[in-house]
Formats: C-alpha cells, sequence, structure tokens
C-alpha cells in the first residue's frame, strides 16, 4: 500500500498523468468524480439557457451558429461523462444524481436569458470564464480528463468569440441594440465572477485539489485573470462593467475588483436560484422522454449480438 501511494505521489509530483488502471487514493477518485460529474452536468445544464435562442434567432447565420455551440456544449457533456465512467461510475446514475438533486452544477445555469443580446454574453463572458478555468485543466493530474479538456477548450474559444462578435455587431448597431447589451452585462457579470467558486479562505475542497494537482490554481487566482482579461475586451467593445471598485492597480499590475454577493451565490448553489427547478424539470423530462431511445438502442445492441453468436 504504502509502495502504491509512493508511485501515486510520484507520478503527480512528476506532473504526469494518473491513468484509469492506475491505483490512486480513494479520496483522489472522489474529487475527480465529483468536480468532472459536476462540470458534465454543466454542460448538459447549459445548453438549455441559450437553446431558448434557438428558434428565435434573428437570422439563418445567428441560427446556424447558435445551434452548433448548444451541439458542441452537448458533445462536451459526453465527453466528460465518458471521462467519469473510466473512474467506476456509470453514466445513468449520474444523471440520476443530476435530476435528482444530489450533484452540483454551476451557478451560471440558473440565470433567465431574457433577451438575445445574452447569447452574446453568455459566449463573451460564461464561456470566457470556461476558458480561464479550463485552460489549466488541460494539465490536470488524470489523464482522461485531461486529454478531454483540450477539445472542449478549442470549441469554446471558437464560442467565445462568436459571443464577442455578436455583441460588437450589436454595438454598432440601434441605441436600442446597444442598451440591450449593457442591460445583459449588468446581469451577467457578478454571476459570471461567481463561476469560480467561493473565495479561497472558503473553499472546502481547493487545498486539496491543488495538492493532487487536480486542480493547477485557486478559485480566486482564475477569478483574478478572467477579471485582468475582461477589462480591455469590455473597454474596446463600448460596454461598463457594473462594478465601481473596478481599477487597475499598477503596484499589483492586476485590476481591483468588488466583492460578488457571496450570500447569492450560496443561494443558487443550494437550489435558490432564478431558474433552479425549470432546469432540472426540463432535464428531467429530456431523460424521461428519451427512454424509448435507450430501450431500443440496448434491444438493438442485444439482437445484434445474438446474431452474432
Ligand atoms: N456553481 O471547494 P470549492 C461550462 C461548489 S463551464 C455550483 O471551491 P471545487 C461551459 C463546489 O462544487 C461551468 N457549485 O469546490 C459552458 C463544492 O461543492 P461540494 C462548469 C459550485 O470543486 C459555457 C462547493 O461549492 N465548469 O459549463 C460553484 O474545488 C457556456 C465548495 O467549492 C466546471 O465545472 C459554482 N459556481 O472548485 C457550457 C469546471 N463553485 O461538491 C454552456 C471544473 C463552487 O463540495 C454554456 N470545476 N461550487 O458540495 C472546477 O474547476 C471546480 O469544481 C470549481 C469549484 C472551481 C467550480
Amino acid at each position: 500500500m504504502d509502495e502504491l501511494l509512493e508511485h501515486f505521489e510520484r507520478t503527480v509530483e512528476r506532473d504526469q498523468r494518473i491513468e484509469p488502471r492506475d491505483w490512486m487514493p480513494e479520496g483522489y477518485r472522489k474529487t475527480l468524480i465529483r468536480q468532472i460529474a459536476q462540470h458534465a452536468h454543466s454542460e448538459i445544464i447549459g445548453m438549455q439557457p441559450e437553446g431558448a435562442w434557438i428558434t428565435r434567432a434573428p437570422s439563418l447565420r445567428r441560427k446556424a451558429i447558435l445551434l452548433a455551440k448548444v451541439q458542441d456544449e452537448a458533445g462536451h457533456g459526453l465527453y466528460l461523462y465518458a471521462a467519469t465512467e473510466t473512474l467506476g461510475v456509470d453514466r445513468s446514475e449520474l444523471t440520476e444524481n443530476l435530476i435528482e438533486g444530489k450533484q452540483k452544477y454551476s451557478s451560471i445555469f440558473n440565470y433567465p436569458t431574457p433577451s438575445f443580446a445574452d447569447v452574446g454574453v453568455i459566449g463573451w463572458l460564461v464561456d470566457g470564464a470556461a476558458i480561464c478555468n479550463q485552460v489549466p485543466l488541460c494539465r490536470t493530474s488524470y489523464g482522461p480528463y485531461a486529454r478531454a479538456m483540450i477539445r472542449v477548450c478549442k470549441e469554446e474559444s471558437f464560442h467565445q468569440r462568436q459571443g464577442y462578435e455578436l455583441l460588437m455587431t450589436m454595438m454598432r448597431g440601434s441605441k436600442a441594440q446597444r442598451e440591450m447589451v449593457q442591460d445583459s452585462v449588468n446581469r451577467w457579470w457578478w454571476p459570471s465572477l461567481m463561476m469560480f467558486g467561493p473565495p479561497d479562505g472558503d473553499s472546502p475542497n481547493t487545498a486539496r485539489s491543488m495538492a493532487w494537482r487536480i486542480k493547477r490554481h485557486t478559485n480566486d487566482e482564475l477569478r483574478q485573470k478572467f477579471v485582468d482579461m475582461s477589462v480591455p475586451q469590455a473597454e474596446k467593445l463600448g460596454v461598463t462593467l457594473p462594478d465601481p471598485e473596478l481599477k487597475w492597480n499598477a503596484e499589483r499590475e492586476h485590476y481591483d475588483f468588488g466583492e460578488p454577493d457571496w450570500a447569492e451565490l450560496k443561494r443558487v448553489i443550494s437550489g435558490d436560484g432564478a431558474c433552479n427547478a425549470e432546469r432540472v424539470e426540463h432535464r428531467r423530462r429530456a431523460h424521461e422522454d428519451g427512454a424509448w431511445v435507450r430501450e431500443a438502442a440496448l434491444a438493438h445492441a442485444a439482437k445484434k449480438k445474438g446474431v452474432a453468436a
């Protein structure tokens, strides 16, 4: 046992990958299942806020882009469920956990999308935050998760750019369109900062996950990186970020910014956000409506096996 643990620790220290058949501490396995399942659920639930605009996109071009993006999110969810399955859990069990409220998904997807500008702002800010968080995860210590992240990040970059390009177009449009963009930025800025999780002092999992190199940066480090990246982009776009404390700190060489409302994050995580019930109910209905597809696939597989035997 000591030898196995030593081998595991040496592999992590050398920045080599732990693979599914390698021995790993039970806590490491559990942490990975928790984080990767939460990540997969976020991708799948994350299809809903923007998906609501597919039938109402203002042009064929915008509709094609949005369809492709939402389909990519389904694909990301599937890679991530597959990565979780290498740790010995079953995807159907994870889906049950999600719809029973036993596993979390990102707080950000519990906010509504009342205007088409929200599609652009989700691309710019939400995918922007996702990229900040996920690029370092390409170097996470668990091989299947790290490899899944490489493709996910490439696709997220396209998502972020399509969002920014949509906003640029709206900002060149009418006064009403510019106001729609500003209103959307006002609603999404603080929830986007909350995507990085609670502050480090209040994050029970960070220290352990950093030691195991599952996480490569702390929540606050990534949040700062996101703020530093977003401020010049907001200036170029011509929108105001809704934080009066936001200002460049020459000494730190970073932007100072205000404190997100951590009570709101806790509320949303614990199920009391604007759209939690609706998101989970939608997922439950889709899962139930899709039961016949799963049954048909199983029956087909059994029949083929019978024929082959
Ligand atoms: N929402 O100790 P920590 C996307 C939970 S991107 C909900 O700091 P940890 C792309 C946390 O799970 C979004 N729950 O936890 C896309 C823990 O709960 P537990 C998904 C949150 O794990 C874009 C507790 O609070 N990305 O989907 C949140 O070390 C556009 C204590 O927190 C990922 O999942 C939150 N915001 O750090 C799709 C990235 N924050 O289980 C569609 C991978 C914290 O102990 C459209 N995950 N919690 O009861 C991570 O990097 C980490 O898991 C963190 C949290 C940073 C999210």
